[in-house]
């Protein structure tokens, strides 16, 4: 992987006018193989399974801190990743597990991270909202609400200083479209031409909030009209529509035009682990059952011929037994020294930067005044 490859000719420069008109309709003729479909298939049953055990280690206390499940998003996880080339930079919120998986990154390091083990994805130290591989261009798992949309349009400017051909996913959830963040960012990208496509994935949800109460414009791909930016909407439920779009989304970008694509899925639990999800009806959440991505696909692979119900058995038990692998690889893993506490904060060493560890008092302490020395 290189960050020195050729100059891409963008269709246009800096002092252009970015963007075309928006659209909803999704991109037309869907055009994947039936490997492309099976690989689909495999890679959701992966990430479900893989979540499915990151609930269960967090209730077995193996887990700690916050943790945020793909379950649901499925899908959009397999589309989105496929489409990617391998120099490609992806950055995530905290919802971040099944990219990270999908990104290639080997399971068995993404559940020794949940479990804060020192052979983690980031050595233990980011847990469940802060996987972080430079190597698989996985560039995180980020906790503040749009943290990471400035940081990966920086990383598209940066491409673009450095005539890079690599291009800048920045996946987001419905509710960071009300961030600030968001609306400096796009308005940088489209200005200036970044090669960066931004998907808000819209389950409905910022934690119990729905997307009608929270956003004067709930359609959210159309937020990018602002910034005449191009967009769409897509089923985020289908992968091979997710792929397809984001195949469109991406020549946009490293042709010099950004884009924003609105996958729309729906989130099968609560907000986090611990989220019992009151606020949710019983026929809301038998609805998002029935309408179980997974469930679904399989029946039209079925149908189309390309899952049988025994190939259905056999990823279903090779998923099972990958997430065991990587249970046991982390059950095995050491805790990380508390000494290595502060060695990846920061890429260089920042001089004011406290050495504290735990427990540490923030300054020393102020030499205690002679009584004697006062009342003189
Ligand atoms: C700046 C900031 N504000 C508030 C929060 C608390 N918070 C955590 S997740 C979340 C909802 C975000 O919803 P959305 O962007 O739709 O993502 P989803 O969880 O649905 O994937 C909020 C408000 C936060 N982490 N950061
Ligand atoms: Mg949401």
């Amino acid at each position: 992987m290189s960050t020195t490859k050729p100059k891409v000719a963008r269709a246009s420069t800096r002092s252009a006018t970015a963007g075309t008109p928006t659209k909803q309709s999704p991109p037309s003729g869907i055009s994947v193989t039936e490997a492309q479909e099976l690989a689909f298939y495999r890679q959701m049953v992966l990430v479900r399974r893989f979540e499915e055990r990151a609930a269960r280690a967090y209730t077995e206390a193996k887990v700690g801190g916050y943790c945020h499940l793909n379950l649901g998003e499925e899908a959009t996880v397999a589309g989105l990743t496929a489409a990617l080339e391998a120099g490609d930079y992806l950055y995530t919120n905290y919802r971040e597990h099944g990219y990270a998986l999908a990104r290639g990154i080997a399971p068995g390091r993404l559940m020794a991270e949940l479990y804060g083990r020192q052979d983690g994805v980031s050595r233990g130290w980011g847990g469940s909202m802060h996987m972080f591989d430079v190597e698989a261009r996985f560039m995180g798992g980020y906790g503040i609400v749009g943290g990471q949309v400035p940081l990966a349009t920086g990383t598209a400017l940066a491409i673009d200083y450095r005539g890079g051909a690599e291009a800048v996913v920045c996946l987001m959830g419905d509710g960071t479209t009300n961030i600030g963040a968001f609306h400096e960012s796009l308005n940088i990208a489209a200005l200036w031409n970044l090669p960066i496509v931004y998907v808000v994935n819209n389950n409905g949800l910022g934690m119990g909030t729905t997307v009608e109460q929270s956003s004067a414009e709930p359609e959210l791909y159309k937020r990018a009209a602002s910034y005449r930016m191009a967009s769409a909407r897509v089923d985020g439920n289908d992968p091979a529509a997710v792929y397809e779009a984001m195949r469109v989304a991406l020549a946009s970008a490293r042709n010099g035009k950004p884009y924003l694509l609105e996958t729309m899925t729906g989130r099968m639990k609560g907000h986090s682990v611990v989220d019992p999800a009151r606020y949710r009806s019983r026929e809301e959440a038998e609805a998002l059952k029935a309408a179980d991505p997974i469930a679904a696909y399989a029946v039209r692979l079925h149908e189309h011929g390309v899952l049988t119900d025994d190939l259905i058995a056999q990823v279903d038990a090779e998923a099972m037994s990958t997430v065991a692998d990587a249970v046991a690889f982390a059950d095995a893993s050491p805790h990380p020294d508390v000494s290595t506490l502060f060695d990846y904060t920061y890429a260089t060493p920042v001089p004011n930067d406290s050495r504290r560890l735990p427990g540490e008092a923030l300054y020393p302490a102020a030499p205690r005044p002679v009584l004697s020395e006062v009342s003189a």
